[in-house]
Formats: C-alpha cells, sequence, structure tokens
C-alpha cells in the first residue's frame, strides 16, 4: 500500500480545504457544520461552553488568508523573536516604588507564563545601580583572602573548569513585600512578579574553592559585583560548599546582561541579592563582612525592635496564576485553576487550593516536574457557578513547612517588615469574573 492509499478521508478532505484554494463549496460546507455541530457537546462536556466564534473571511471551514500566500523566508529574524501578537507579554514596572529606573525592579508576568522555566527575556531585572556593559575580553573573577593559591580568572579560563547545569528559582526576598500592611498591587504581575526560573549553567563555587585552597577557619566569602553599586553579600561557607553556582548561561544561551552577563553567583533557593550579578571577586575570610545590603537593606525589624540579618532562604511559598486579576473569568462554567509554588528549602511536597477563603480545601496535582528549588506547576478543575469567590493556594515542602497565612505570618512578624512575606495570597473573584487582590482577616 503506498502512502497516499493510508491517507484517511479526514486528510482528503484538509486536502481539499488546502487546494480549494478559497471557500468551499456549499455543499460541503454544510457537511462541515454538521459535523461541528456533532462536535458541540464535547466542547460543553470540557468545559468551553458559549465559545461562540465569530466568522470571518479567516474562520473555519474558509481558507485562512494566511495560508493562501508564502510565509518569511528563514533567517528573516537571525535571533527569534515572540510573534507580534505577544507583544503585550512584557515584564513591567510600578513607577512609585522607586525614585528612578537605575536602581529599580521590573516584574515577571507570571500570569502569561507557561511550565516553570522563565524564558530569558521576561526574568525580572533588580539592579542598584543600572546594567554595566562588560566586555567579557576585560572582565575577569578573582578569588583572594584566607586561600593558599589566589587567582585572577579570565571568563575563557573560568569557562574550562567542569560546568553543570541545573533549573532553580530565583526570588527577590522583597517580592510581596509592598503589602505587609493590606493589599495594593493590582496584578498577580506586581504582587509576585520578583520571581524567575532558568536553567542555568555554570561552574560549582565548591570547584573553584578547591582550585584555591581555602585555609583553615575561613568560614565566609564576600561575593562583590562589578556594577557602580558594588554589590556585595557574605555568603557562608556551608553554602559555597553545598549548590552556589559561578553562573556563565542561562536557559541555554550566555547570561542576558540584565542577569550578571558574563558571570554571576547563584545561590539556589536563597534571596536573590545575594545573588551577585557582574561578580568581579570573591573574597574569602573568617567572618562576615557585615556590609550595606546586610545591614542598612535586606534585614527584617520584627516587632521587638530587633532585626534579623542573614535571613537568607526563600521559605515555601505559592500564588493562584489563573484567574488572577490580569486574567479573569469570562463566565461560569468550567476551569482549569492553575499555579505556581516553590521552596528555598528543597521539593514542594502538596498543594491544596481553597476556593471560599481558607475554610475548605482540595488537592491540587503537579502539572510539571518536581524539581527542587524551582517553580513547580499546580492545577485542578473547578466548576464555577458564578458566585463570588475568594481563591487561595497553601503550599508544603518537602521539610514539611506548611505556607502560612498572613495572619499567621504577622503574629510572629509583626508589619514592620519588607522582606520574605510568604503568606498565602487571596484573590476575590466577583459574580462579573472579575479577579481582585484581597487580605481577608
Ligand atoms: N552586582 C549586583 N548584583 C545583584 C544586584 C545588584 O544590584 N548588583 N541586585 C540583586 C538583587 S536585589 C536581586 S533580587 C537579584 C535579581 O536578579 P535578576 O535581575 O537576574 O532577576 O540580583 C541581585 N544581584
Ligand atoms: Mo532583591
Amino acid at each position: 500500500m503506498s502512502k497516499s492509499d493510508k491517507r484517511s478521508k479526514k486528510d482528503d478532505f484538509t486536502l481539499a480545504l488546502l487546494q480549494s484554494g478559497d471557500k468551499l463549496p456549499l455543499q460541503e460546507r454544510r457537511r462541515f457544520l454538521k459535523k461541528s455541530l456533532g462536535m458541540a457537546g464535547a466542547i460543553t462536556a470540557s468545559g468551553l461552553a458559549g465559545n461562540a466564534v465569530a466568522s470571518s473571511e479567516n474562520t473555519p471551514p474558509n481558507v485562512p488568508a494566511w495560508s493562501r500566500r508564502l510565509g518569511s523566508g528563514v533567517l528573516s529574524n537571525p535571533y527569534g523573536q515572540p510573534s507580534r501578537y505577544e507583544a503585550d507579554v512584557q515584564r513591567r514596572t510600578v513607577d512609585w516604588l522607586t525614585a528612578d529606573r537605575i536602581a529599580s525592579i521590573s516584574f515577571t508576568p507570571l500570569g502569561d507564563i507557561k511550565g516553570i522555566i522563565t524564558p530569558s527575556g521576561l526574568v525580572f531585572e533588580r539592579y542598584h545601580a543600572g546594567v554595566p556593559e562588560i566586555d567579557p575580553q576585560q572582565h575577569h573573577l578573582m578569588i583572594h583572602g584566607m586561600v593558599k593559591r589566589p587567582i585572577i580568572l579570565t571568563m575563557d579560563e573560568l569557562m574550562r573548569f567542569p560546568s553543570i547545569s541545573m533549573v532553580r528559582f530565583l526570588e527577590c526576598p522583597a517580592n510581596g513585600g509592598m503589602e505587609w500592611r493590606g493589599a495594593q498591587m493590582d496584578r498577580l504581575q506586581f504582587t509576585h512578579g520578583m520571581l524567575s526560573c532558568c536553567e542555568w549553567t555554570g561552574v560549582l563555587l565548591s570547584t573553584l574553592l578547591e582550585e584555591v585552597g581555602v585555609e583553615k577557619g575561613a568560614n565566609w566569602i564576600l561575593a562583590e559585583g562589578a556594577d557602580g553599586a558594588h554589590m556585595s553579600r557574605s555568603i557562608p561557607m556551608e553554602k559555597a560548599l553545598d549548590d552556589a553556582l559561578i553562573v556563565f548561561a542561562q536557559n541555554g544561551e550566555a547570561l542576558r546582561p540584565e542577569q550578571g552577563y558574563p558571570v554571576r553567583l547563584i545561590n539556589p533557593g536563597w534571596e536573590g541579592n545575594t545573588s551577585i550579578k557582574w561578580l568581579r571577586r570573591l573574597e574569602i575570610g573568617d567572618k562576615p563582612w557585615h556590609h550595606r545590603e546586610e545591614t542598612s537593606k535586606y534585614t527584617d525589624l520584627m516587632p521587638d525592635g530587633t532585626a534579623r540579618e542573614f535571613t537568607y532562604v526563600q521559605e515555601c511559598n505559592s500564588v493562584v496564576t489563573f484567574p488572577c486579576p490580569e486574567k479573569p473569568l469570562a463566565q461560569p462554567g468550567k476551569y482549569f485553576v492553575e499555579g505556581l509554588a516553590w521552596s528555598g528549602r528543597g521539593r514542594i511536597r502538596h498543594v491544596d487550593v481553597s476556593f471560599d477563603g481558607g475554610v475548605t480545601w482540595r488537592e491540587a496535582r503537579f502539572t510539571s516536574e518536581v524539581v527542587p528549588r524551582a517553580l513547580t506547576r499546580f492545577g485542578l478543575e473547578w466548576d464555577w457557578d458564578g458566585s463570588p469567590a475568594l481563591i487561595q493556594s497553601r503550599a508544603v515542602d518537602d521539610t514539611g513547612y506548611v505556607q502560612p497565612t498572613l495572619n499567621q505570618l504577622k503574629a510572629v512578624r509583626g508589619t514592620n517588615s519588607i522582606y520574605h512575606k510568604n503568606g498565602i495570597q487571596t484573590w476575590k473573584i466577583s459574580p462579573n469574573g472579575t479577579v481582585s487582590n484581597v487580605q481577608i482577616s
């Protein structure tokens, strides 16, 4: 039997469509419409009730305009870009948050992202003195202090060490920090978008420490950036010997300038500010440095007036990404509610979702791989009857830590903090399907 004989009736029909070049003859069209009406029942059952297709020249069974002409050729876009119809999927900033864009933050559009990898161009950006333009030929990484063989590495030399890749989230501890005293952001992008998850490639810091030979009593490492802010953080040796990574690539390509090109530190699961970008210097010492970025900033003011220092780990957190303020519900019916969960301590073990503000809970299922210290996607079916709802998610990690309610968190932390707000998020669904950011007491 030849290949063409194997072709099914359906293929013939498709072929007819392609060859007809224009509208179908009336008879064919009726036959097609009958078929699609037959399908309507199935569509309803899957929750797409009432999806009225506006008919146009490009609506099936017509052959759309773009099938009747040739497309653009290879290399019309040597570095691929998203479709222009996706132009709304972009990083955004909140102007009142910062005085100017040199020391500012832009947010990841979490509501638009699929899967668990954040495309490089959508990774939130945070910097204290703008993005330096660094020629990798002129950039070096110096490792010195309490070591036997201090070195100054070129980027080529760095890349000759054995490298590894890992998918890990990166979160600024200020994520959600504008809402300790009440809800005020009107998009998921702004309530939780200081968060991304990439595949990072680089050399384990432990590999480089072996190369330089750490002296006895050396327990801390200062990481310093080459940007105008000289962003510097003290990293305990334990983390350096565990999974700290000296990263030169992200999602399969060189780091983006915004993310620290040509080299940065990634401390998986730890507050983003410790993951020093444009890394130029690692100093090995016997005590922490108590630098500006770990005293005046990135400490947590507690209710008793003391401040917590070195609060590195990003605790277990989660958020519903659909529905969300920028993705409202069109009408009552069946939906697949989705969200993201993550924990700086390891894997996500369990996620529950509530539709009544935390009175009752239903177990969600994972819809992505469950990778330690990475974003984990979850989802569950929901039949919305059109009545008001309060949607929440609550994650548990593999240490058994349960994501707290906002009130539980405030009972311990008060409301003077900026950082490390991992309380349960509430979205309020109104009968007209709009979604708003609320806090419930
Ligand atoms: N050199 C340097 N490193 C830096 C910063 C900076 O301003 N300068 N910002 C830090 C902060 S506060 C965060 S949250 C992360 C953000 O990383 P990203 O911009 O790749 O998302 O980088 C960290 N590393
Ligand atoms: Mo940050």
